[in-house]
Formats: C-alpha cells, structure tokens, sequence
C-alpha cells in the first residue's frame, strides 16, 4: 500500500512495499478497514459509561437528541470522556514509577538494583526533609526514600511534595484554584468516581479535577518515576547513538526494546554484554548482539547508555518486517496488540513480560524485580537461539540512520551551562541563569517543548518535524521527549551540526554551550524534566512560568497519557499547541473552555492548530507577547 501519509518517512514506504509482498498487514492497513471513522466517537460525545446506554448526543445543538438517557448533554458527556483519557494517561505514568520505587526497595549494594547516582539520592532526601540525608547509609536511606515515595501514591492526607519546585505565583494559583494533587491514586479514583453516573455535570469542575490529576502525574508520578530512575540508573549525561530502523544490524542478533520500563531494560542490556551470551551468538554465526530501543523504553536506554535507537511508535511493525529481529522484549504502554502475529510471519520472538500488560499470541516470560538479571539472562538466551532460525532471504534492513546525541537531563544541560558562567559577573555554577539570560537578552526568543506519539490521522513525523525545525529557524530552542524526540532524532535534528539550520542567535548559543539546538530530555515520564527546567528559569527570573516565553506542543499525539502531558503543562501555565483535536469538539462550551475559558483559571490554555507551519505561527506569536508583557 503506498499512503501518501507516509511519504515524509523515507524508511517506510520499502518496508510497507516489503509487507505487502510477504502478505502481512500494518497499521496503514487496518486503519484503512476502519474505513470512515466514527463521528459520535470522534466529537467525544458517545457515552457508555452505564448500562443504560450507549447513548450518543448530537454534536450539532438543535439536531437529534440533545441529552443521554440520564440528561447527560454533551458539554457533560464530553467533558467526562476527556478527564477519564487524564486518569488513564496518569495511572500509566504513575504505576511505571510506582515500580521503580520498588525496585529501588530492593536495592542493594550486591545489585543488580543498585544506587547509581547517590549525590542525587541524597539531595531528593533533603528536599523532602529526611533528616541527616547527607550521612546516612546508602542503602538505609534508599529504602527509606523509597518507603516515602510509595506514600505518595496513597498518603491519607498532604500533597505532592514535588509541587514546592514550582515557583512560589504557580503555587499559589493551584492552591487557589484547589488543584494541588493529594496522593496519586487518590486523584485518579476521584476522576473515575466523579465521572460514575449521576455524578459530576459540571464541565468546569470536571476540567478542574482533571487538572489536578494530570498535576498528580507531571508533578507527582512522572516526577518520582524521573528521579527515582535516575537514582536508581543514573542520571542520563549528553552521549552519541544512532537512529532510525538502519540501526539493525544484519550481521549481528537484534532484539528491539520496547515499552517504557527501564527496570527491564536495564537489566536485558546487562544481559546481552554476558560473555556466555555472546560466546553463544558467534557459535551460530551472528558477530554479536544488538539491542535497539523503541519508544520510550528506547529513550530510557539511550539516554544512559547510548543503545541505538530503531525508531517510535508507527515504526514497531516496520522493524519487525524487516525480517532481523531476533526478538521484540516488550513491558508495558504504547505495545500493539498485533505485533504478535506478525512476529509470527517472521523468525521473531514476541516476547510480552509484564503482568500488566500480558500481550496474547506469542511468548510471555514473566519479568519479576527479584530475580531480575535470570529472567533477562532467560529473555535474551531466547534471542539469540533464535538467530539459527533467521531467514536470509526475508531480510531488508533499510540504510538509514542518523547520528544523535542524547541524555540531556537537567543536570547535564546546568553543567553544560556552567562552561559559559561569566565569571566576572561572579554568577555562581549550578544554575539556569545562563539560559534564562539569553532567553531575557533575546539572543533566543524562547523555548519550546517538543512531545508525544504518532498518529496515523496525520503524515507520520512530519508534524514533529516540521515544527521542529520551523521553531529552531526562528531561534526558538526546541526540548523533545518521547516518540517526537525520536522523530526529531531519525532526521538529524539531535546533533551539533544540526544548528546550521538555525536562526543566528539561537546558532551562537548552540556554538558556545557546545549543544544541539534540539535537546533530548527523554522519554515522556521525563516531561516532568520539562517541567523541572521551566520552573528553574522562572524562579530564576522571579516570574511564574505563565509569564515566560514558553509553549508547549504535541503535532502527532494519540495516547491518553498524552492528554494527561497536555493538562499538566496547561495546568502549570504552558500554552500548550495540539496537532491532533482531542474528541471533544462536539461540546462547544468544553471547546470553548479548553481553548480560552480555563485560561482565568491556570493562566495557558489548549490551542488546536492541525496544520504544523500555522501552529508554529501561533506559538511564534505567543512567543513575542510573552516577551513584551516581560518587557524583554
Ligand atoms: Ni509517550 Fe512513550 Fe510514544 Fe506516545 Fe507512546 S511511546 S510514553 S505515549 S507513542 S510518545
Ligand atoms: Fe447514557 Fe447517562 Fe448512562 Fe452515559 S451515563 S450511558 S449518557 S444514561
């Protein structure tokens, strides 16, 4: 099938080619048998939330029936669906973290979880006043900080402790507004519970516990899942890799990694450097074994350890069909269930591993924290005996790939800065104040972050490469996380050289601090970075992050996850620019609340651009108001 929607994606169009002639089908195919997709479903204004129904009102007022069989209208039934896809997306966010916490429970000195990166521990333990934080055991005080971090998810009383690094204005506007999220998992049963039948109607108070959700995600479980990794892993510092699906190597045994999970990521690179591994694999003819990432298992890896990535979201099919993966490992989130079967039409192991997201039609071998280095010793040995069974004549790697550098968390980006600290300003090190003082100069106009999935309503990629490079052009530094940081990565925009497609001042900057113009911050848990560097700056400046030239975007997003993202980041004062329009046009007064009403509330808004150059237009022009109310 050649789509015109892949045709930004040089890698695609062989393999989709490739498919048809080995008779299996992708995603370009099922979703062209969904033939014309649901209208009801696509405005957000079907309910099945009871039994009464399914009940679908009229997108257009005055046409049909106008209320469910409980009176539900649409602003209720479509504000409903919208804060339920928040508490999925934050209940994903938050469980993958809840179980790095665990694991980081069962750290010990002996490994395989061990603490990597304990000036960092120590610090999280200050801040959230462990006493003598700076002298205690390592392992005592790891389990102790962890003991405290699973009370976040379900503390009785109290908020997210996280919420006091967002600067002192933000603070108190979510006070204000009764948006500081209590205990994780409180605020996602709240939104199930208000949203239950008979319950909540009104569209601004259901937005509102949306919103204190989705800051439960982006200020309490994203941000424990970022640090807690970091902990746990270390802390990512810039590193080279490669990407797009050229990374596989037709000579070596490649296993994809894919999911979001770094505890078994971790462990499975651990694995496959085993020196019986890979006597194992040169006994069979392979030169060794390649791990390659996808999606944001992928981003986790990369980012510590510089694993190449294959590719995001739309390309899980694609590296399959290229008939040389010896095994996709997969954990938890953004897994289609098809892959199985099409490993199936190939030598390919699908192997799911996750309780939680147990994937029918191929392998499960069951991940367990405490005997983690034997289940990836086991996963990866399955790999590589695979090899045998690979057929030559099915194998067709694209030649595509691209340099990248990776890693660039908080920390990274402050050491980075600290090359450029005027020294005669007697500025001190450590801080953002180098950034925020070109940002204020005008040297850069502002920043952008950059995240979210694929989505085949849109040309793949080309969204996020679009606005990418159109922000950078225009001096506008560009964070990316997620599939768009992959997306960003498998055209070359994560490089030094990357920054002769920048504006002139944007360029001097990218020159001087020696950085890309296009920063990955990592997977889209490691938005709550985002979120970290943002506030840093405006505490910086003495201003709230609304008051910044700031914007947020998500050209290709489709997972719930990313709906939660979008709402945090409104929710912390970023006006936040989505390709894709959520299901919720058929209420005009959600629309109209999302799109301007909740700007009284948190000071930022949603705006929907579908098309990637306007959306840059707008943000362009957000850009510049910003800096004029700042007098910058
Ligand atoms: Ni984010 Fe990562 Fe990609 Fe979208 Fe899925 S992988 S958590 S949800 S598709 S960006
Ligand atoms: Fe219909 Fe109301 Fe039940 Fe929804 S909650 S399915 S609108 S009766």
């Amino acid at each position: 099938m050649s789509n015109e929607l892949l045709k930004s994606d040089v890698t695609a169009e062989a393999l989709i080619a490739k498919a048809q002639r080995d008779g299996v089908e992708t995603m370009w195919d099922r979703k062209a048998a969904q033939k014309t997709q649901c209208g009801f479903g696509e405005a957000g204004v079907c309910c099945r939330i009871c039994a009464m129904g399914p009940c679908r009102v009229s997108p257009v007022p005055g046409k049909g029936a106008e209320r469910g069989i409980c009176g539900a209208n649409a602003g209720t039934i479509v504000a409903r669906n919208f804060v339920r896809m928040i508490a999925g997306g934050a209940s994903a966010h938050s469980d993958h973290a809840r179980d790095i916490v665990h694991a980081m429970h069962l750290a010990s000195a002996e490994g395989p979880f061990k603490i990597r990166d304990e000036a960092k521990m120590r610090r999280i333990a200050a801040e959230w006043g462990i006493e003598a934080a700076d002298t205690k055991e390592t392992y005592a005080l790891a389990h102790e900080l962890a003991e405290m971090a699973l009370e976040e998810f379900g503390k009785p009383f109290g908020t997210q402790r996280f919420l006091t690094r967002a600067p002192q204005q933000r603070q108190d506007i979510w006070k204000r507004e009764r948006m500081e999220p209590r205990a994780i998992d409180q605020e996602i049963t709240t939104i199930m519970h208000s949203t239950h039948i008979g319950c909540a109607s009104d569209i601004d108070s259901l937005l509102n516990r949306g919103m204190r959700a989705s800051l439960g995600d982006g200020w309490g479980g994203s941000m424990i899942g970022t640090e807690f990794s970091d902990i746990l892993y270390g802390t990512p510092k810039a590193c080279a890799s490669e990407s797009n699906l050229g990374v596989i190597d037709a000579e070596m045994v490649n296993i994809v990694l894919h999911g979001h999970d770094p505890n078994l990521a971790e462990v499975v690179v651990v694995a496959s450097k085993n020196p019986e591994l890979l006597e194992l694999a040169k006994s069979l003819g392979a030169k060794g074994i390649n791990v390659v990432g996808m999606c944001c298992t992928g981003n986790e890896v990369t980012m510590r350890h510089g694993i190449k990535i294959a590719g995001n979201f739309y390309q899980q099919e694609l590296a399959i069909i290229t008939g040389a993966i010896e095994a996709v490992i997969v954990d938890v989130q953004c897994i289609f269930p098809a892959l199985p079967a099409l490993a199936k039409k190939y030598h390919t192991h699908f192997v799911s591993t996750s309780q939680k997201a147990k994937i029918a039609g191929d392998m499960y071998i069951e991940f367990s924290e405490s005997d983690a280095l034997n289940c990836a010793y086991g996963i990866v040995k399955t790999a590589v005996e695979n090899f045998a069974n690979r057929d030559a004549s099915k194998v067709e790697i694209p030649n595509f790939k691209e340099p990248t550098i990776a890693g660039y968390s908080v920390e990274t980006i402050i050491d980075h800065l600290d090359k450029v600290v005027n020294s005669q300003l007697e500025d001190k090190l450590g801080t953002v104040k180098p950034l925020s003082d070109v940002i204020y100069a005008g040297v850069i106009r502002g920043a952008a972050g950059v995240v979210g999935c694929n989505n085949p309503k849109t040309e793949h990629d080309l969204g996020h490469v679009t606005v990418i490079k159109e922000l950078i052009k225009r001096d506008v530094i560009v964070v990316v996380t997620g599939c768009a940081a992959q997306a960003a990565a498998k055209v070359g925009l994560l490089t030094l050289e990357a920054k002769e497609l920048c504006g002139r001042g944007l360029k001097e900057v990218c020159e001087r601090v020696n950085i890309p113009p296009v920063l990955h911050m990592g997977s889209c848990v490691d938005c709550s970075r985002i979120l970290d560097l943002v506030s840093r700056v405006a505490v910086e400046k003495g201003v709230d992050i609304c008051d910044l030239p700031v914007v947020g975007s998500a050209p290709e997003w489709m997972s719930e996850k990313a709906v939660s993202i979008a709402s945090y980041v409104v929710a912390s004062g970023i006006n936040t620019y989505l390709g894709i329009i959520p299901q919720v046009l058929g209420s005009v007064e959600f629309t109209e609340l999302l799109n301007e009403g909740v700007r009284a509330n948190v000071g930022a808004v949603y705006v929907f651009e579908k098309d990637p150059l306007v959306a840059v237009e707008k943000m362009m022009v957000d850009i510049e108001e910003k800096r004029t109310a700042l007098g910058i």
